[in-house]
């Protein structure tokens, strides 16, 4: 606890670095961008005249307990090759016929890739879209209302190196179940980090809630269904950064509201609450006083199973003021706990140098929810850095970080899904993205199965 609480310490009380924090959006953009594409604007004073949440204290310690077995990864798909760049995974029956599938970025090569499970632990790897500009997150959904499964692609874009206006999204009509035709959605925009499908204005159709990290502009936005593969934009925060961006009913009022991760020199986080037709009420529900918190990644789960969803995020960009990417001592995991009457309250789970991506589930089914995270830009010259760690519930709301792995290294991404169907424990799919030395251990696309079942 006392590590703990001097970490704590040493980022609340730390002068603001003139030194302009990057997240991976910004790491793309630095690898696949010449230098002299624009410098980030100076910190504008958005929301300035709102008071910061104050910080709780940490509940957790961070030891290095370890459980190294508790989960035995395999590599799957096509082989690791030469540094790959895996931005994201997502676990989805994409096929509906049961068995759970895998689909993936490739930013590197610009592709979207399916590990289909053909048969029971069987994999068979399909690229479904080449030419993906730089593809980051990938979704599932039933775009256009036919009981098959779409695809939609968010792209940050290598095409102008020059121009900030260079985000993309596709979405991947899914024809049998095989074949997908490609549908570009829209493009010269600021570049797309997220977007997923949500009925925002409850018409039946999909509409898509998008967040675009840009570089001196983004935004958040969602945008209104208007064709079969037509939609309007309806921008609702003009601020570049966005790392992720979720969708859930915080208030329960029936109406989806979206909640956006503002990264670069912003590190909030943004709520847009749906109290209309829609109409949203937009406010900041959390900022850091560190300028270089580094946020690194968001999902939504409702931890404290109260029935409303909290808001679990990480911070660990390795792209500070040093050009070598690196752990900080106030990298970690935390979430938002939704007190139900539009307050939000912040909570650490534990330290982890390089965290992004963290997931919520009970990864040892005792029936409370824990949160598993990777870290993608810890010191990996140092083979005692973690690499995947999750943090236990005692079933009250107090975790204990416990290591799953050392390697393989630079884990930027995870999702969480029951791979054999069976109903027990849930595996870990994870991605490697090496952009950066040491060039070892490298993985691509790793299934941790659970040990013990
Ligand atoms: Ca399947
Ligand atoms: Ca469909
Ligand atoms: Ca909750
Ligand atoms: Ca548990």
């Amino acid at each position: 606890m006392l590590e703990n609480k001097t970490s704590t310490a040493r980022f609340v009380g730390m002068e603001r670095s003139p030194l302009i924090p990057l997240s991976v959006a910004l790491l793309l953009a630095s690898v696949l961008l010449p230098a002299g594409c624009g410098q980030p604007k100076e910190k504008r004073s958005v929301k300035s005249s709102q008071p910061r949440p104050s910080y709780t204290q940490y509940t957790t310690e961070s030891g290095k307990a370890e459980d190294l077995d508790r989960f035995s990864p395999m590599p799957v798909g096509a082989p690791v090759g030469k540094d790959p760049w895996i931005a994201h995974v997502r676990a989805v029956d994409l096929d509906q016929d049961g068995l759970m599938d895998v689909i993936f970025c490739e930013a590197k090569h610009n592709q979207i890739n399916w590990l289909r499970q053909t048969a029971p632990g069987t994999f068979e790897e399909i690229t479904i879209a080449e030419d993906m500009n730089a593809p980051v997150h990938v979704e599932a959904a039933d775009m256009d209302q036919d009981g098959d499964l779409d695809v939609i692609v968010s792209s940050m874009s290598m095409v102008f190196p020059n121009n900030d206006r260079i985000g993309i999204i596709y979405i991947l009509e899914n024809l049998d179940n095989r074949n997908f035709e490609n549908h570009l959605i829209i493009e010269n925009i600021e570049r797309v980090t997220d977007a997923r499908a949500a009925d925002f204005d409850g018409d039946g159709q999909m509409d898509l809630a998008v967040g675009q990290f840009g570089y001196d502009q983004g935004s958040v936005s969602w945008m209104h269904r208007t064709g079969p593969w037509t939609f309007e934009r309806k921008v609702l925060l003009d601020l570049s950064g966005t790392v992720n961006v979720g969708v859930a009913d915080f208030d329960h009022n029936g109406k989806l509201d979206m909640v956006a991760l503002v990264s670069q020199q912003w590190e909030e986080i943004h709520i847009f609450l749906n109290v209309g037709q829609p109409d949203y009420y937009t406010r900041v529900i959390w900022g850091s006083t560190n300028e270089d918190y580094s946020l690194s990644g968001m999902s939504l789960a409702d931890i404290n199973q109260d029935g409303f969803m909290d808001i679990l995020f990480s911070n660990g960009d390795g792209f500070g003021p040093n050009p070598e990417p690196g752990p900080k001592p106030w990298h970690g995991v935390q979430y938002l706990e939704n007190q139900k009457s539009g307050r939000f309250l912040f909570r650490r789970l534990g330290d982890l140098g390089g965290a992004y991506s963290p997931i919520a589930a009970d990864i040892d089914q005792d029936g409370d929810i824990d949160v598993v995270a990777p870290a993608a830009f810890n010191d990996w010259n140092d083979p005692e850095s973690i690499s995947l760690a999750w943090f236990r519930n005692d079933g009250h709301q107090k975790f204990e970080r416990r290591v799953l792995a050392y390697k393989p290294i630079y884990l930027i991404t995870l999702d969480v899904a029951d791979m054999d169907g069976d109903g027990g424990k849930p595996w870990l799919i994870t991605g490697g993205f090496h952009s950066h030395p040491p060039f070892r251990d490298e993985s691509r696309i790793t299934l941790w199965q659970p040990t013990g079942e």
